[in-house]
């Protein structure tokens, strides 16, 4: 009696541990629905990167903006309806870009294989896709990842570049990311840029952390005066090589010349700046924790097994 009641048990228990390896993301998820989902992806990226440069780096930010507002779940892409807002109405989403690359990776997934690939596995696979077009090192993604059927503009607690870093490292630390992983995501600010009104108040209220010349070049492109977005300037994070992922973002920390804030604040911060410091003289070391860093972020609150649903176009739930 005992031991059937062991035995039992043992059997829930082997059942529980199979049931969990199910669900668990796998490199090998679309084996037998979509053999060619990678390559398919990777054909697609390779394509829109020749025609424009600037998307790889517009993606690897969808990802981080998707990944840590209800997690990897393509929950960013929604489009807002009017009568159903969505993530894209929130403020940190308005110079978001990369929207129309997405449905275009999605075109191409669904005509080979229709209705087996998330469009949160495809971000995911995106934005490795971006990293190696940009000369980072290619790392796996594990797949399996369901598609949301919840966005919330008011969910949209992402930092502002004004934040004070302390905040920040709590919020990443809450999503599981040690200041040293923070301060190597942060790294991905080496490639692409930002619009002037991220950053212009530091140029005419100087808080002393930028350097002068860069302030006065910086005065001489944005102005003075605030522009709407469309009319705003933008300008590169790492102008020698802003389509290229390299440690270069931490140099011009430690000299003080960066855009953001928040970016200059981990060069002076004593929990990030050794990291910074480490970074700005190990290349090699950035390249491979990069990749790791992007790894993990890619799997942050993803939903798995029968959670969601497999969305038909990236943009709207399927009902
Ligand atoms: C505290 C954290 C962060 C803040 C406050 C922040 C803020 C920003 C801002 C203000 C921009 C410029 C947007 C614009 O004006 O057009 C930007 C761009 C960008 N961010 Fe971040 N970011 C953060 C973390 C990250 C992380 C973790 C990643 C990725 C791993 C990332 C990747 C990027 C990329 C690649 C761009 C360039 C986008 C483009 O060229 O279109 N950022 N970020
Ligand atoms: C950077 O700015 C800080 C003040 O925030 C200053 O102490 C430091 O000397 C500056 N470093 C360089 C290289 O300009
Ligand atoms: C990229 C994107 O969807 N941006 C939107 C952000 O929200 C504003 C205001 O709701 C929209 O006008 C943008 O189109």
């Amino acid at each position: 009696m005992v031991s059937s009641v062991v035995r039992l048990l043992l059997m829930v228990q082997l059942l529980l541990a199979m049931a969990a390896t199910d669900e668990a993301l796998d490199t090998g998820y679309y084996a037998a629905t979509c053999p060619d989902a990678e390559a398919i992806v990777r054909n697609a990226m390779e394509r829109l990167h020749y025609t424009d440069p600037t998307l790889a780096p517009a993606v690897i930010r969808l990802l981080f903006h998707d990944c840590f507002v209800r997690g990897c779940d393509a929950s960013v892409l929604i489009v807002p309806t009017p009568r159903y807002s969505s993530e894209r109405a929130a403020v940190p989403n308005h110079t978001l870009r990369g929207f129309g690359a997405v449905d275009a990776v999605k075109r191409a997934l669904e005509a080979a294989c229709p209705a087996a690939v998330s469009c949160a596995d495809a971000l995911a696979l995106m934005a490795r896709d971006a990293v190696a077009l940009l000369g980072g090192n290619r790392y796996d993604v594990a797949l399996g990842r369901r598609d949301g059927t919840q966005s919330n503009p008011w969910e949209v607690d992402l930092p502002a570049p004004f934040a004070r870093l302390d905040d920040v490292l709590a919020y990443f630390a809450a999503r599981g990311f040690s200041a040293e992983e923070t301060v190597v995501l942060f790294g991905a600010h080496t490639v692409g840029g930002a619009h002037c009104s991220s950053f212009r108040y530091r140029l005419t209220m100087p808080d002393g952390a930028m350097d002068e010349t860069l302030r006065c070049d910086m005065l001489d492109t944005c102005g003075a005066a605030d522009l709407p977005l469309d009319t705003d300037p933008a300008t590169f994070f790492d102008p020698d090589t802003p389509f290229t992922v390299d440690n270069n973002y931490y140099a011009q920390l430690m000299s003080n010349r960066t855009l953001l804030q928040v970016d200059q604040e981990a060069a002076t911060h004593p929990d990030t700046a050794p990291h910074v410091a480490y970074y700005a003289a190990s290349p090699d070391a950035f390249m491979q924790r990069f990749s790791e860093a992007m790894a993990k972020l890619s799997n942050v609150g993803v939903l798995e097994g029968d959670a969601g649903e497999v969305r038909k176009v990236c943009s709207r739930y399927n009902n």
